[in-house]
Formats: structure tokens, sequence, C-alpha cells
């Protein structure tokens, strides 16, 4: 991929940008937006892409730091990735695995994933997204102690300000107080207990201290509800919609041995961290863990096509398989065999490429170097990266790390600039955040924290300039 110049496909502009956003705003309700604000700003209107760039309708080229929504981790264009699709789509669009039948595509993936995933891992249930997935956890966690005499035991205990997905029971699991205000949420029998986030709650100790102490937070809530009643402990490895929050090294270790104590099922949700992310095929490899159910979707189609799943340990899949009878739970599209032979082409573009080692041995470190440079600039309190996913922590005094006035929206305006200078990262309050497709370059990590040092230099300026530092 060095130095090769990455052209825009060709595509046809049926309408113009304002005809674009007039229909847009007339009939589409986007996923979390302020639908009146937006439908008077206007969407950008994205229309094509390449390796990490996008277009958009008035033919700027972006760097998609974000990888789509954390997904297209072999990257846009790939041709392997369409064939199958193509075939698939031409061979069998779809069927069904409800009533004794499967498709080749779906059961050469399960085979493909009990190779890729750690070795308690030799079944899995299909979804059509991560929230679905995180669906099926619930159901399947509280059958299985159903099936094993203890029904009382419903309880699933999460996060503060993680995210595993929209759905009532992903929302539910999730910690995030704005998704709780709407809808009458959480479901029952879900607890949280507050995240490993030591930026916010662990300064004054070392991240290591902080990390142990965090995951006695969950003992403590165990205890409190007490252990016969609770069913499992899930968890994002890194929290990626929370702000790119890496645990001390220590924590997941902890969080595992508590587990194991009380007899908790442990929930990996790799949604974010699975298929490469963190420079291991999922993240709970990374930080040491041993989960017996592992979520994954995004990545494992590089988002060309949704699909979502849950990988289900021997633990919980020996006593469902031996003794659960007819678990009355699907999706119509449980096992989609177009959705499956994407999926199947993409891992074996990452298996064939290297790139989770890539990211491992290479991209990662290479990428922690230069955040470790942006750590200097005078409007970041904190870097943090693992893998490719990273975060910068946006802060109003770098000595003391006193944060802005949320009221400010430093993130945003950050975000502004970098939307309006070629470069797609997130805010996530006052924490900008990236996680950019596995097959990016190191010319293109130079390209991008280019990009973001600019931004950040901007976003100072401002900040000088409104007398908020
Ligand atoms: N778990 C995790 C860890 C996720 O990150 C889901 C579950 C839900 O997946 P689906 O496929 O149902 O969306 C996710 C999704 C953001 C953002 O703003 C993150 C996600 C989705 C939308 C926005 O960072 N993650």
């Amino acid at each position: 991929m060095q130095n090769i110049v990455i052209q825009a496909p060709a595509v046809a502009q049926r309408r113009t940008t304002r005809e674009w956003q007039a229909a847009d705003a007339a009939h589409y309700l986007h996923p979390f937006t302020d639908f009146k604000s937006l439908a008077a700003k206007g969407s950008r209107i994205i229309t094509k892409a390449e390796n990490i760039y996008l277009w958009d309708s008035e033919g700027h080229k972006i760097l998609d730091a974000m990888s789509g929504l954390w997904c297209v981790n072999v990257g846009y264009g790939r041709q392997e990735l369409i064939n199958a699709a193509t075939k698939q789509l031409q061979e069998l669009p779809f069927y069904n695995s409800f009533f004794q039948t499967a498709t080749p595509p779906a059961i050469e993936l399960a085979e493909l994933l009990a190779q890729v995933t750690p070795p308690q891992f030799k079944h899995v249930f299909f979804s059509g997204s991560g929230s679905e997935g995180n669906d099926t956890v619930v159901r399947m966690v509280r059958r299985y102690w159903d099936v094993l005499g203890q029904p009382e035991r419903t309880v699933i205990i999460s996060r503060k300000n993680a995210y595993h997905g929209s759905t009532m029971a992903g929302a539910s699991l999730g910690g995030m107080s704005g998704m709780h205000a709407q809808g009458g949420l959480p479901i029952p029998g879900i607890a949280h207990i507050e995240q490993p986030f030591w930026f916010e709650l662990g300064q004054g100790q070392s991240r290591d201290d902080f990390g142990l102490k965090a995951a006695g937070w969950l003992e403590a809530k165990i205890l409190e509800i007490g252990a016969d009643k609770v069913a499992a402990f899930i968890g994002e490895p890194i929290q990626g919609a929370g702000g790119v929050i890496v645990p001390p090294a220590t924590y997941w270790p902890e969080v595992q041995r508590i587990c194991d104590k009380y007899g908790i099922l442990l929930v990996s949700d790799e949604v974010i961290c699975g298929f490469g992310r963190t420079g291991q095929w999922f993240g709970c490899e990374t930080f040491g863990s041993k989960p017996d159910l592992m979520t994954f979707a995004k990545g494992v189609t590089s988002g060309y096509i949704p699909l979502g799943g849950v990988m289900v340990g021997e633990r919980i899949a020996k006593v469902l398989i031996e003794q659960g009878g007819e678990f009355n739970h699907g999706y119509t599209y449980s096992g989609h065999p177009v959705a499956c032979a994407v999926a199947l082409a993409n891992i074996r573009v990452i298996q064939r490429e290297k790139l989770v080692e890539k990211v491992r041995d290479d991209f990662g470190p290479y990428l922690a170097s230069h955040f470790a440079e942006l750590a200097k600039h005078p409007l970041v309190g904190e870097v943090q990266s693992c893998g490719l996913m990273a975060a910068v922590q946006l802060v109003k005094d770098k000595a003391t790390g006193q944060t802005f006035d949320p009221a400010l929206e430093v993130g945003m305006v950050c975000r502004g600039h970098c939307f309006g200078n070629g470069l797609i990262m997130r805010a996530v309050g006052d924490r900008m955040i990236i996680a950019p497709p596995l097959v990016i370059t190191r010319e293109q990590i130079d390209e991008m924290v280019a990009l973001i040092r600019k931004c950040l230099d901007l976003t100072l300026a401002d900040a000088t300039r409104h007398g908020w530092v």
C-alpha cells in the first residue's frame, strides 16, 4: 500500500448536495440525532470511499480516522469482499437457519470463528448487529442459570458509561444516562458499577492501584446484591463509545478473579475491540481475561454488510446443548448467507495480510509514539492508546488537569475543525478519539497525526480568543 496514490472511485452524481439535504431533512430520521437542528443545518452527504478515505458530495476528500463507525477494519473498496457478496447473492441470497436448516457460508463462518477466537469458544449464535448480540447475551445467561436450576441468578452487572447497543436490553446494559432517560430504561435486573476511568476517578493513585480498586467495585456490588442472584458481568475490554477508556493492566485479571470466585459468567463485549483492533484478535486476549461469552459485530464483516453474534464458551454451550432443550430465541437474519460470506472473505483478508500482527508490532506502537508527542500539546491532559484506538483528553489547565466547563463543548469545537480540515475524529465530551482502519500505513498515520495537531492548534486558538484557557 506504500506510496500508492488513492483515487476516488467514480460515482455518478445523481443530485446536488442541496437536493440530497432537502430530501434527507424531509424524510430521514437519523440515529442519535436532534432531528430539528440537523434539518436546519443539513447533513454532510458521503458518496464514496476508498482505502481509508471518504469523499463527500462536494468532492472533499476526508481521512476516516473512525473506520466508518469503528468497523471498516480492512478499509474501503476491497474487491474480495465485494466478490464474496456478489457470488453469494447470485447463488443463494437468503435462507434461514430456523427449521433444522443451515447454509454453507453460515456453517463455514461458525467453523472459522471457532479457529480465530480463544480456545474456550467452539460455538456461535448469529445476530444482525451488536445490539441484538447483547440481547442474546441477556437471554442466554439467564437461560443458562435457569437450566442449571438457579433461576434466581438473573442480575447482570455492567458499568456506567459503557455502550452495549441501543435495543431495550443493549441500552439497559449500557451505562449511558442520556439513553436511560428515554423509554423507561434500564429493564429490571441490570446493575451498574463505576467505570475504570483513571483520568476522572483515579488521579493521585497509580494506574495499577486504581485498576484493582475499580475491579473491587464489582466485588462490592456482587456482595450487595448477593452472589446467588448475579448471573454475569459484562464489559468492553476498552470502552469505545464512552471515550476510548483503556483500563489499567491490573483491571481485567482482577475482574476475572472476582467472577471466578463467585462463579459468575464473564461477558466480553468485543463489538469494537474484536478482529484485531487492539493488536490481538480479541480485546480479552490483550487484557488477560477468559470470557464465557463474547459479543461481536462491526469488524466481523468490516461493516460491509450487517452481521453480529455471540461466541458461546464451552461452559455454557455444554449446558444449553445437553440439558437446555429448545432455546426460544433467534432472528430472521441469524446466519444470513450473504453476510456470512462477506465475513469469511473479510477474516481471510485479515489473516492473509497479517493485520492483527501488524497492529500489534508496527502500526500500534507507531501510533502510540505519535500520540506521546501529542501529549505535549498545551490543550492535552492525557493521551491513551492501545493498538489502533486512541484518545486525546482536552483540558483547560495542563498543569493541574482541570477540565473545561462541559457547556463550552470544546470537544465539539475541535470536531468542527476536524470536519473542516478533512479528518473524521469523534468527540466524546472533551475526549477526541480515533480508531482508523487496520490497513493504515505509517505515512497515513503521519498524515492523520499532522491533521490532529493542526485541529488542536485551531481549537487552542479559539479557546484563547474566547478566554476559556
Ligand atoms: N457493543 C459495543 C461495545 C458497541 O460499541 C454495540 C454493542 C452495538 O452494536 P450495533 O451493531 O447494534 O450498533 C456497539 C456499537 C459511537 C457509536 O458513537 C458506537 C457504536 C454504535 C454507534 C455509535 O461511538 N457501537
